[in-house]
């Protein structure tokens, strides 16, 4: 006949009335020696409770919320059979003393609530692995560790986060912090020995989700694995830069949210750097250092005038467009500390000469760091030149809610087909890389846009028309 056992709260040491906090078991769970059936929390600190028999759960006696002492029935067990068969030749009465004390001693060890923080390297609950392979005639209290302890059930997880009940190791301190901020323990690696969970990992978690952008979180994007890299060689902590730390989150933001398509085109800037480096004198005369970037500025406002929805944003409903009347257009400056962008305001309504002088004192502020916040808001469009530096294309990532950027890379001589003379000719081409919001700009139209700014480039009179 199937023996049943009650289980009962043990020594819990000076506490009266204790919180249930958790039910782990409900009836017809098979259970293991030491597999916790619930979890008891007091001001302090928490304890759970282990079963000290194999078997199957018949009724479970508390509900979370009840409050229990010591000696408050929590469940009935039907005793597994081998365990049963075990709990028959029990122990004589003449068993040495000692293992009786012994294993007292051990479950009110195990049964003592924790008043420590958890310093994530002590198995509170569970005994040490050595005390667990004992036999258990040494433990007329658990007679079902000579039991054989199944296999941790495949969670998906690896093996070494899971305790051999299917949990994930961790401390009931660290559960208790854990289900204060919501944290689901399964989805958090463990740093301690045997992948066991410390309240320092739960934190790190907690930091990570929040550090996610609102779109993304729980949005089933993984999380970067945490790597010690010192395991491979020497390494260095350094700070991002505050305008990095600050930069980073509207940059993944934008990536994250506007599917982006990058169209590369080139614009014969033949004689337009002609032009220039004609005008260069004068400007220079007047304190002006003619750039590129202010023709750039110039010829992407008449482009914007011409395609409207490029200096648009999308409503936050998704189903409208907004569509500015102002050209702001932001430059991205490179400063030692990162980027910034400041913005220079109508930009349609500048000669080619102030948009210079504009350019070159705003990117002066960024670089001492003294641009106010109304110099960097209000952008329709952004340009970000590199082609100070060099390179041959890249892809831009949008200022959104802005609905485009334009990317300029190093102008090289290059032999040009002309059909007319029907011979090459060296031109001077310039790289764009136009990154677009697809959800707002076709393909064609992408084309079309820089097919246009190549053109306005290529030949500056068509400005004016
Ligand atoms: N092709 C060939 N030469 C170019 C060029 C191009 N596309 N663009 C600039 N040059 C030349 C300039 O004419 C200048 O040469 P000279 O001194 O002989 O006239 C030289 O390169 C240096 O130019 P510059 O970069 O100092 O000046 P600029 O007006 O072209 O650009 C600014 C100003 C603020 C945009 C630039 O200094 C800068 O910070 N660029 C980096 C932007 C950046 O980091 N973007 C990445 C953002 S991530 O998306």
């Amino acid at each position: 006949m199937a023996q049943m056992q009650d289980i009962t709260v043990p020594d819990i040491g000076d506490f009266d009335q204790v919180d249930v906090v958790e039910v782990l078991v409900k009836p017809g769970d098979e259970v293991q020696p030491e597999q916790p059936l619930i979890t008891l929390e007091s001001e302090k600190a928490s304890l759970e409770v282990p079963s000290p028999v194999a078997g199957m759960i018949k009724e479970v006696l508390v509900k979370v919320g009840d409050k229990v002492h010591e000696g408050s029935l929590i469940a009935r067990v039907e005793i597994a059979g081998q365990a049963q068969a075990e709990a028959a030749q029990a122990p004589p009465p003449d068993q040495p003393k000692g293992a009786e004390e012994l294993s007292k001693a051990a479950t009110k060890a195990e049964a003592s609530f924790q008043d420590k923080p958890d310093q994530g390297d002590a198995p509170p609950i569970e005994p040490p692995a050595e005390d667990r392979s004992k036999p258990s005639a040494e433990s007329p209290t658990a007679p079902s560790t000579h039991a054989e302890r199944k296999p941790p059930p495949d969670t998906g997880h690896p093996a070494l986060d899971i305790s051999p009940h299917g949990k994930p190791l961790a401390s009931p301190a660290v559960r208790k912090f854990a289900r204060e901020l919501g944290v689901d323990l399964s989805q958090v690696h463990g740093s301690g020995p045997h992948g066991r969970i410390t309240q320092a990992d739960v934190q790190g978690y907690v930091k990570q989700q929040l550090a996610r952008p609102a779109s993304t979180a729980g949005g089933g994007i993984p999380p970067m694995p945490q790597i010690d890299f010192s395991r491979f060689g020497e390494i260095e902590t350094m700070p991002l830069s505050r305008i990095k730390r600050r930069a980073g989150p509207n940059l993944h933001r934008s990536w994250l949210n506007i599917p982006h398509v990058t169209q590369f085109d080139e614009a014969d800037i033949t004689e337009l750097e002609a032009f220039r480096k004609s005008e260069r004198k004068a400007s220079e005369a007047r304190g002006i250092k003619l750039t590129l970037l202010a023709f750039l500025l110039e010829a992407c406002a008449r482009a914007l005038r011409d395609f409207p929805h490029v200096n648009s944003s999308l409503a936050p409903d998704g189903e409208n467009l907004i569509l500015k009347k102002y050209i702001h257009i932001g430059v991205a400056v490179d400063t030692e500390d990162g980027l910034l962008v400041p913005v220079i305001r109508d930009v349609n309504r500048k000669g080619i000469n102030e948009l210079a002088r504009e350019t070159a004192e705003l990117a002066e502020l960024a670089r001492a760091r003294k641009l106010k916040p109304e110099q960097m808001q209000g952008a329709s469009f952004t340009i970000s030149s590199l082609g100070g530096i060099g390179g041959t294309a890249f892809t831009p990532i949008i200022n959104g809610p802005e609905v485009a950027i334009l990317g300029v890379s190093r102008a090289r001589m290059q032999p040009q087909w002309n059909e007319q003379e029907n011979r090459f000719e060296p031109r001077l081409m310039l790289p764009l890389s136009f990154s677009y919001d697809h959800r707002v700009i076709d393909g064609a139209d992408g084309a079309r846009f820089t097919r246009h700014l190549a053109g306005l480039l290529g030949d500056l009179r068509r400005i004016l028309l």
